[in-house]
């Protein structure tokens, strides 16, 4: 007998809160990924209404959700949905949903650790201890935060979680975007090759996506300079990897903290052995209390949605108009 529960496909691992937050309403399908979803999918495919996404498994596009002709919603853990493509989903009526803010402070944690990490070599310091080095020799003496202005690029949710860190350590910040923000008292530029050219590290917390793609180029690294420190929590898509790589072997910028890589989770040889450069496994928002927030709210979405409510965290191309698509579109 066919199940009244709505169906909902639960792509990638099965995790506890989204599993035991769902089963309750939902008549769940689990796949991996899209990949692995395509084989079970012509069964469900004519009944699903609804995307749970528990990580990030590969492109959701329009090939793939026009496969399920009556979708309404992809509720999607994390704030980044560059994996999304939403504004097809727009188009069609689907709203796509994530999980802003309830990472902010954590990514910020994570942003402020990295650049401290970074500047002062902080893990270097750690594996210089544990090879014993310490007994024969003092650890040299490295760069500072005191002297450094930091240029945000992506001064948004998250950018400005960090900015406040940076305040509070009474560290000038200045920031890119594409718009001033005009209740921010920060410095802005419009150009992020003159806002390389005068700050000593950029942190960069934007968007991925085709927006982005390559924001940080050679250019922008030239423009920051011999003494420049990079340091990415946005997405790997969002820096030049190639570009980076040349401009730390010429020493054409001093060192880079990164969380996020190009083609995850495989990391370039040539980063993993400059000693200048801090590497972390995308873990911005990595603790058992943000990213059980973040599951909490992909079923909480889900749950409004099946209540006949307002989604509660739509992204901006797919802006609640007042009604749920019609099932029986
Ligand atoms: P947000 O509030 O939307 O802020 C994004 C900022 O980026 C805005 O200030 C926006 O300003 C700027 N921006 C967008 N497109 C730009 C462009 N083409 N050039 C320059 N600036 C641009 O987003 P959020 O919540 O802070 O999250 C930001 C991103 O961080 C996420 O999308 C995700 O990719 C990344 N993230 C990474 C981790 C991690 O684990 N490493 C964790 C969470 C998030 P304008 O609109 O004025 O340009
Ligand atoms: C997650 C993120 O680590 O929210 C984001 O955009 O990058 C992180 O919080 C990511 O979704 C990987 O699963």
């Amino acid at each position: 007998m066919a199940s009244e529960k709505p169906d909902v496909l639960v792509l990638g691992p099965a995790k506890p809160t989204i599993i035991d937050g769902l089963s309750p309403r939902f008549n769940l399908h689990k796949a991996d990924d899209t990949e692995i979803a395509g084989s079970m999918l012509a069964e469900v495919a004519p009944r699903l209404q609804a995307l749970a996404v528990s990580a990030l498994p590969g492109r959701i596009d329009n090939a793939f959700m026009s496969r399920l002709p009556k979708l309404q919603i992809v509720s999607t853990f994390g704030v980044g949905y560059d994996h999304i493509d939403a504004a097809w989903a727009g188009k069609q009526g689907i709203i796509v949903t994530h999980t802003p803010d309830v990472l902010n402070e954590e990514v910020a944690d994570t942003a402020m650790g990295l650049l401290l990490c970074t500047v002062r070599q902080l893990p270097q310091a750690d594996r210089f201890v544990r090879r014993g080095e310490w007994v024969t020799k003092e650890f040299p003496h490295t760069q500072t935060l005191r002297d450094r202005t930091i240029g945000i690029v992506g001064l948004g949710r998250i950018g400005k979680a960090i900015a406040r860190r940076l305040d509070a350590a009474n560290v000038p910040v200045a920031y890119h975007g594409r718009n001033r923000q005009p209740e921010v008292a920060y410095r802005y530029y419009a150009d992020l090759v003159e806002m390389a050219r005068e700050v000593d590290v950029l942190l960069v917390i934007t968007p991925g996506g085709a927006g982005t793609r390559h924001l940080i180029n050679a250019q922008v690294l030239e423009a920051l300079g011999p003494n420049g420190i990079l340091i990415n929590v946005a997405r790997g898509s969002v820096v030049d990897e190639a570009a980076l790589i040349e401009a730390l072997r010429q020493k054409k910028i001093y060192a880079a903290g990164l969380d996020v890589f190009a083609n995850e989770p495989n990391v370039p040889q040539a980063l993993i052995d400059m000693e200048q450069v801090v590497l972390l496994p995308h873990v911005g928002s990595a603790s058992l209390y943000t990213r059980r927030a973040m599951d909490q709210l992909v079923v909480d979405n889900l749950i409004a949605w099946a209540d006949g409510k307002p989604p509660l965290t739509p992204v901006p191309e797919t802006p609640w108009q007042g009604k749920w698509r019609s099932a029986a579109s």
